[in-house]
């Protein structure tokens, strides 16, 4: 399987965890892919035309994304129900623990390619300030729950927040003012599926 990839992308990171603690990840091939709203990469529209990163093509030729859609292929694929749970109640509540940090990561991509620009929009930046900071604390509620359950889809979108937060906003102080998150993140940070594909910009010398 091909999976167009980046090494600073949140949500590639997610497929790329998903599939280590499914034990599939050597049966990725990852094509390195550079894309931004304004810079689409015309290899990459002919299988998905959103032009967007993960993307997957199987070896039949099927094209799969987005992340959510990659990772559920992929806990079929080990066998179902590994990262996302079948019975209704408890899959809801996954998949609504899960739109919520993937909502976040989507807030700090937007609030990160605007924090970039020249010209930045005031009244933006002060909705992702007021959204983040509402969104930290509904987390911060959140983590000891999850800590009870097992390490799935939710729980790996959260450890992507904390450390897609690190690596691009290091100057947030977000482990100061959220202990609990902070110490949820540092008992899992040591996990072989998060320790061998931490972000990294590839435009830097390593
Ligand atoms: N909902 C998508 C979001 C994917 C996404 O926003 N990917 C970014 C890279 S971090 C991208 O491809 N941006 C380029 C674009 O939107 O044109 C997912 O969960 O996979």
């Amino acid at each position: 399987m091909k999976l167009y990839w980046s090494s600073t992308s949140p949500f590639v990171r997610k497929v790329v965890v998903s599939a280590h603690e499914l034990g599939l990840s050597d049966r990725l091939e990852t094509i390195p892919t550079r894309v931004a709203p304004s810079k689409p990469d015309p290899a990459l529209l002919p299988y998905n035309p959103l032009g967007q990163l993960p993307t997957l093509v199987l070896d039949d030729g099927t094209v799969l994304y987005d992340s959510l859609v990659i990772i559920e292929y992929l806990d079929h694929m080990a066998g179902g129900a590994k990262l996302i749970p079948s019975l209704a109640e408890r899959r809801i509540e996954e998949l609504r623990l899960h739109a919520l940090c993937n909502g976040f990561l989507d807030l700090l991509v937007q609030w990160r390619i605007e924090s970039l620009k020249a010209e930045k929009q005031i009244a933006l930046i002060n909705a992702f300030n007021l959204k983040a900071s509402k969104i930290w604390t509904n987390l911060e509620a959140t983590v000891e729950g999850l800590a009870q359950q097992p390490f799935g889809l939710s729980s790996i979108t959260l450890a992507i927040v904390a450390e897609y937060a690190d690596f691009r906003f290091p100057k947030l102080g977000w482990r100061e003012k959220y202990p609990t998150l902070s110490d949820w993140h540092q008992s899992i940070q040591t996990r072989p599926s998060l320790a061998s594909t931490r972000f990294f910009d590839s435009s830097k010398p390593q």
